[in-house]
C-alpha cells in the first residue's frame, strides 16, 4: 500500500474526518468494516425472529400493532446495514451467503428462545438498551455511511427500548403471576445481554486496529459497565432484581460491581451451538429460497424494462 496514501487517511481519520465511498481505504479497513456492518445487519434480521414470534399471540391489539411496526424497524435497520456495507464493494448476494453458510456471525443474544409475552418486555428493554448504549458512539463512527445509517436507527432502538419498559412496568405491577413471569424473563435476559458487548477488553482480538481507525469508539468492558450502572436502577423501580448476587455499588469508581459473565457459554453461542441456533439459521434459509420468485420476477421486469429502452 502507498505509504503516503496511508498517512493521508491515517490523518483524516485523526481528524475525525469521515471516510466515504470513494475515498481511498487500506483493504484492512475495508475488511473490518464489511465484517462488523454484515454482521450487524444479519443480526436485525435474524433479530426479527425471536419477536416475530409473538405477532401472532400479543395480547390486545395495540401490542400487537407496536410490535409489528417495531419487528418491522428491524427489518429496516438490517437493509440499511447492508446498503452501507455494499458501498465498500460488497455484495447483498455475498454477505448473505456468508450468513447462511455459517461464516458470517450474527449476535449471540438471537440464539436464546422467547417463552413468554413478557419476554417481548424484557427484548426491548434489555436487548435494544444494550443495542443502543453501543450504537450510540457508533454515530461518530469513522465510516461515513455507517454512521449515518446509525444516527436513524438509534432514534427508533430509543422508541424499541421504551416499548420494551412500558410491558415490563405494565408486567411488574400487575398480578402476583405476571410479576413472577417479568422476574423470570428478567432472570433468562440479563446475562445473554451483557454478553452482547462482545468478549472481555483483553480478549477482544479486533479492538486496537479498530479503536486506532475510529471504527470503534468505546471498548466492549467499557459499554458493558455503562449498561448495568443504567439498567440496574431501572430493575429496582420495576421492583425487580437483576439475577446476580455480585451486584453491589461501588462509591469509589461510581458504578457497579457485578459477576463474572460465563464467558464458556458466550464462546459456545458465538460457535453456533446456541438453543435456537439451527431454528434461526433455518428460518433465514426458507426465507431466502421462498422469496427466489420475487427476485426472480424483479430481475426479468428489471430486464424487460432495460430492452424497451434500448429499442
Ligand atoms: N455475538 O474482537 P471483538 C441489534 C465476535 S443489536 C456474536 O471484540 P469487535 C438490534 C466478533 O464478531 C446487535 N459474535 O469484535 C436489535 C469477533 O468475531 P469476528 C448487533 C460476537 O467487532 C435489537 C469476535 O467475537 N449489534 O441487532 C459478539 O471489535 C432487538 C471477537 O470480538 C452490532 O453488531 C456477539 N455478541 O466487537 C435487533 C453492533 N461479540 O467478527 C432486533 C456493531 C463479539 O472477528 C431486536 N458491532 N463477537 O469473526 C460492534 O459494535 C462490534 O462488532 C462488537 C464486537 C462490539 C459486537
Amino acid at each position: 500500500e502507498d505509504p503516503e496514501l496511508l498517512a493521508a487517511f491515517e490523518a483524516r481519520v485523526a481528524a475525525d474526518d469521515f471516510i466515504e465511498p470513494k475515498d481511498w481505504m487500506p483493504d484492512a479497513y475495508r475488511k473490518t468494516l464489511v465484517r462488523q456492518i454484515s454482521q450487524h445487519a444479519h443480526s436485525e434480521i435474524v433479530g426479527m425472529l425471536p419477536e416475530g414470534n409473538w405477532l401472532t399471540r400479543a395480547p390486545s391489539l395495540r401490542r400487537k400493532a407496536v410490535l409489528l411496526a417495531k419487528v418491522q424497524d428491524e427489518g429496516g435497520h438490517g437493509l440499511y446495514l447492508y446498503c452501507a456495507a455494499e458501498t465498500l464493494g460488497t455484495s447483498r448476494e455475498d454477505m448473505i451467503d456468508a450468513l447462511h453458510s455459517g461464516k458470517a456471525k450474527y449476535s449471540t443474544i438471537f440464539n436464546y428462545p422467547t417463552l413468554t409475552w413478557a419476554d417481548i418486555g424484557a427484548i426491548g428493554w434489555l436487548v435494544d438498551g444494550a443495542a443502543i448504549m453501543n450504537q450510540v458512539p457508533l454515530q461518530r463512527t469513522s465510516y461515513g455511511p455507517y454512521a449515518r445509517a446509525m444516527v436513524k436507527v438509534c432514534k427508533e432502538e430509543s422508541f424499541h427500548q421504551r416499548q420494551g419498559y412500558e410491558i415490563m412496568m405494565a408486567m411488574a405491577n400487575g398480578t402476583p403471576e405476571q410479576k413472577a413471569m417479568a422476574q423470570d424473563a428478567l432472570n433468562r435476559w440479563w446475562w445473554p445481554s451483557l454478553m452482547m458487548f462482545g468478549p472481555p477488553d483483553a480478549n477482544s482480538p479486533n479492538s486496537a486496529q479498530s479503536f486506532r481507525w475510529r471504527i470503534k469508539r468505546d471498548s466492549n468492558d467499557d459499554l458493558r459497565q455503562k449498561f448495568v450502572d443504567i439498567t440496574v436502577p431501572q430493575a429496582d423501580y420495576l421492583g425487580l432484581t437483576v439475577p446476580d448476587p455480585a451486584v453491589t455499588w461501588n462509591e469509589v469508581k461510581g458504578g457497579y460491581d457485578f459477576g463474572e459473565v460465563d464467558w464458556e457459554e458466550f464462546y459456545a453461542v458465538v460457535r453456533g451451538e446456541g438453543p435456537t441456533a439451527k431454528e434461526r439459521l433455518k428460518a433465514r434459509r426458507e426465507a431466502w429460497d421462498n422469496g427466489a420468485w420475487v427476485r426472480e420476477a424483479a430481475d426479468a421486469h428489471e430486464a424487460k424494462r432495460r430492452a424497451r429502452l434500448a429499442a
